[in-house]
């Protein structure tokens, strides 16, 4: 089956749309606005950049877990051929930048709760690349301890809650974590993410509503890869952009593109703070594509092949690379030597992994039921 670009076919059923009501609206002077969301901007020179607080060596680090990301998901799909990764496998491939940016720019305090194709997340926050790769061939080491397969997965210890399959259900969590820290009076921000399938269902309209209405600490961040398996954007919601729903909240809406790596990190360090100081929250749709199946089972035939030239030539680790070489004078030896800093790590964290043990079946129930006084809900004491 061929779909016509998303993008172009989306634009077009608006433009319909909204001429079909303003037929129906006869003689009554009724307009509807077109989308007036805010775009981002790019982050154009290193000046920019060290105003939202960004050094050469944060910058360098940022694209050294860019590589990780890829390079992890990279062995990961050689590992599932291999026979090594139990069920499916699903990768974030196109979504390094935005995934790397909103991980980094989270206070070290703040939560969230990523979701499919956001290892550049966990990876930010300070998951250590074994692990993954422990989690995903079901392993002790994993953080589901074996448990789960490659996307349900978190360390709590470092801000990040697990996210369960039915989406998007981990942003009435998130929006629940921001309430929280409303009441504890701590300053503090949660970030929920969901995709632009998901972002039809009631959770989302439900979580963002409240959030809306009492003003909390919270960001949300839409992954927009244009499909949701096989159903593409126009087929998935009839406005512009899924941003403008944040006006219906009454907060604010931005949409930013995806494959650029300071672009999302200046709208989310932006969004991060005006919610810790009592702004309200933010509703950041990053615009990327999908550039893989849904899963590897899935060879994403139905994405129009002029689409997927189109996000490979952008592609954002390549794209900031040449950001780097243009704003800060990242060498070709600079280069060599963080890839083959990442090489290693990957190496050693494919043999960590690797060498970590299954797990045995007599502790199938541990860490199901939380014990009494572990939690620290007021409802218990
Ligand atoms: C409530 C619910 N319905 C269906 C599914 C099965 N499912 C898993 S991922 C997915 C597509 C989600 O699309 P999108 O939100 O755009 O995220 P993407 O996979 O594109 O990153 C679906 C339908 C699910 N996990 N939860
Ligand atoms: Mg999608």
């Amino acid at each position: 089956m061929h779909y016509p670009h998303p993008e172009s076919s989306r634009t077009q059923a608006f433009r319909w749309a909204r001429t079909g009501l303003m037929r129906r609206c006869g003689r009554i002077q009724c307009q509807r606005a077109v989308s007036e969301v805010r775009h981002a901007n790019p982050v154009a020179s290193f000046d920019e950049a060290r105003e939202i607080g960004l050094d050469r060596t944060d910058l360098v680090s940022m694209y050294r877990n860019m590589l990780l990301t890829r390079g992890i998901e990279d062995r990961g799909r050689t590992l599932f051929k291999q026979g090594k990764i139990p069920g499916s496998f699903y990768t974030g491939l196109g979504n390094e930048a935005s995934a790397v940016a909103i991980g980094s720019a989270m206070g070290p305090d703040d939560v969230g709760t990523p979701i499919q194709r956001n290892i550049g997340v966990h990876l930010a926050r300070g998951t250590q690349p074994w692990k993954i790769l422990a989690q995903y061939m079901g392993r002790q080491g994993g953080p589901s301890v074996g448990r789960d397969g490659n996307v349900h997965f978190a360390e709590f210890d470092l801000g990040l809650i697990t996210m369960v399959s039915h989406l998007p259900a981990m942003l009435p969590v998130a929006t629940g974590c921001a309430l929280a820290f409303r009441i504890r009076d701590e300053q503090r921000v949660a970030v929920g993410w969901f995709g632009d399938g998901s972002s039809a269902r009631g959770d989302a309209h439900e979580a963002m509503n409240l959030a809306g209405t009492r003003e909390l600490p919270v960001v949300f961040i839409c992954n927009n890869n244009h499909f949701a398996y096989s159903t593409p954007n126009r087929l998935e919601y009839a406005i512009e952009h899924l941003a403008e729903r944040a006006l219906a909240y009454g907060f604010d809406g931005v949409v930013v593109d995806g494959t650029e790596l300071l672009s999302v990190y200046r709208e989310t360090h932006l969004a991060i703070e005006k919610a810790r100081s009592g702004g309200g929250p933010t509703l950041i749709e990053s615009v990327t594509l999908r550039l893989e199946g849904h899963g590897v089972h899935d060879d994403a035939s139905y994405v129009p092949r002029e689409l997927i030239d189109e996000y490979r030539d952008r592609d954002p680790i390549d794209q900031f690379h040449r950001w780097l070489v243009e704003h800060v004078d990242f060498t070709p030896d600079e280069q060599r030597e963080l890839e083959s800093a990442v090489k290693q790590a990957l190496n050693e964290a494919l043999k960590l992994a690797e060498a970590s043990p299954e797990p045995n079946a007599d502790s199938l129930l541990d860490g199901v039921y939380a014990a009494r006084d572990a939690l620290e809900a007021p409802h218990f004491s």
